[in-house]
């Protein structure tokens, strides 16, 4: 099996290379190396011969047409996006412009190309896109978790262009007959994740000696997966099932913000003592929350169990274990993030008004 994988040089891709190449597939990897996207991360997948790898933007019309035609692929799998909800408030632009126009772009394209195939081969391809629980907005504390037939209500510049490229490749399947698919993954977590997000950046301010940022007092709740569960969630979906369907995918281990940040905490104090013998738990710091920050996101993953018979296999714990050892032993990785613009998006993020009511 052939995959053109996008944005494999970023967090979840990568792992999803690595696993793919495992099982002796091929995998073109066309990543634009944005700020998130590291070639580190696909160290040890260089040497492979099964492994290609093309620079450029997904929204670039002839650079895919092109890679199309060469590689011909059995599937396309689109990880390409920019990800972080603190920098799509910022700035929505690169949002919009890769999510939403990119992902209309590579579809067209893929569309353009499929076309063109054998009838055998246009049935068996795929487009499968990787999206997000964040396009169904905002929970309560107590309503229920979101189905794959919840609506849709966006809430930020980041969320609302993952919905419109959801509805692209929605109405590709339909109007076209273009054999896409959509998951919708709740937060991951796990080795080679940019330290923007919340739990790299908890280990890693713990490690560094800052304090650890808890937007307004904590209380939002997110739903955790390991990332390589959500890598075997991908797999299944794209060798299993028909198209035109979508799946949630989720880890069943809703947490509050505070409960991480004590999760993480604790079990670096049991890892890695701090010198002084203290917790790292003191280290956390309530900040000023984000603006429309999303309360709760809760997925109910029922129907890829019942389809498919697909769940988690990492306990918060295990996952975190193997989270937390994998930052300690690949300084070097930290290293050279933090040589980069990382530093300029910290500062411009945690700017001291941030810790204001430290
Ligand atoms: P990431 O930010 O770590 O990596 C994104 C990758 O996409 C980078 O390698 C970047 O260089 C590349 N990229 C960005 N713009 C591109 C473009 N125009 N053309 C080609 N490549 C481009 O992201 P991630 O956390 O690995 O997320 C991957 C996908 O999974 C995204 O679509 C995201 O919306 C989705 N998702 C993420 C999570 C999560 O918790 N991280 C949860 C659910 C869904
Ligand atoms: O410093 C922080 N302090 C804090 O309290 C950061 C960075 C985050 N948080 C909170 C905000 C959220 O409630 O932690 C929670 C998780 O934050 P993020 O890691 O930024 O993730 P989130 O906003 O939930 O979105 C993530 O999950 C869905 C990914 O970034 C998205 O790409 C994915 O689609």
């Amino acid at each position: 099996m052939k995959i053109l994988v996008t944005g494999g040089c970023g967090f979840i891709g990568s792992a999803f290379i690595l696993q793919q190449l495992s099982l002796g597939r091929t995998v073109l990897n066309l990543d634009v190396l944005s700020y998130a996207g590291n070639p580190e991360n696909l160290y040890s997948a260089a040497c492979s011969p099964n492994y290609y790898f093309a620079h450029g933007d997904i929204g670039d019309r002839v650079l895919v047409s092109g890679l199309l035609q060469e590689f011909c692929p059995d599937a396309v799998v689109n990880f390409a996006a920019e990800t972080h909800v603190d920098r799509s408030i910022v700035d929505p632009t690169p949002f919009f412009k890769t999510n939403a126009y990119g992902t209309a772009s590579l579809l067209i394209e893929t569309l353009n190309w499929w076309k063109n195939l054998s009838k055998a081969q246009r049935e068996s391809f795929r487009f499968l896109h990787i999206s997000t629980d964040e396009v169904f907005g905002s929970l309560s504390g107590d309503e229920a978790a979101f189905s794959e037939e919840s609506p849709y209500r966006p809430r930020s510049p980041y969320s609302a262009s993952k919905a419109a490229a959801d509805f692209y490749v929605r109405s590709f399947h339909e109007t076209y007959g273009l054999p896409t698919l959509i998951t919708n993954c709740s937060n991951n977590y796990g080795p080679r994740q940019y330290p923007e997000k919340f739990i790299p950046l908890l280990v890693i301010n713990a490690l560094q000696g800052k304090r650890l940022p808890i937007y307004g007092n904590g209380t939002n709740i997110r739903d955790w997966l390991y990332v390589e569960d959500h890598c075997q969630a991908i797999d299944t979906v794209l060798t299993r099932s028909r198209p035109g369907e979508t799946y949630n995918i989720g880890g069943n281990c809703e947490k509050s913000n505070l409960d991480i940040a004590y999760a993480v905490t604790g079990m670096l104090d049991e890892i890695k003592p701090r010198a002084d013998g203290k917790s790292y738990s003191d280290q956390i710091a309530f900040v000023k929350d984000r603006p429309g920050h999303d309360f709760r996101y809760a997925i109910n993953a029922e129907k890829i169990r019942r389809d498919f018979g697909w769940k988690p296999t990492h306990s918060l714990a295990s996952g975190l274990h193997d989270t937390i050892s994998w930052y300690l032993a690949n300084d070097g990785w930290l290293e050279t993030i933090q040589s980069r613009s990382y530093k300029d998006w910290y500062e411009l993020n945690y700017a001291e008004p941030r810790f204001e009511d430290e």
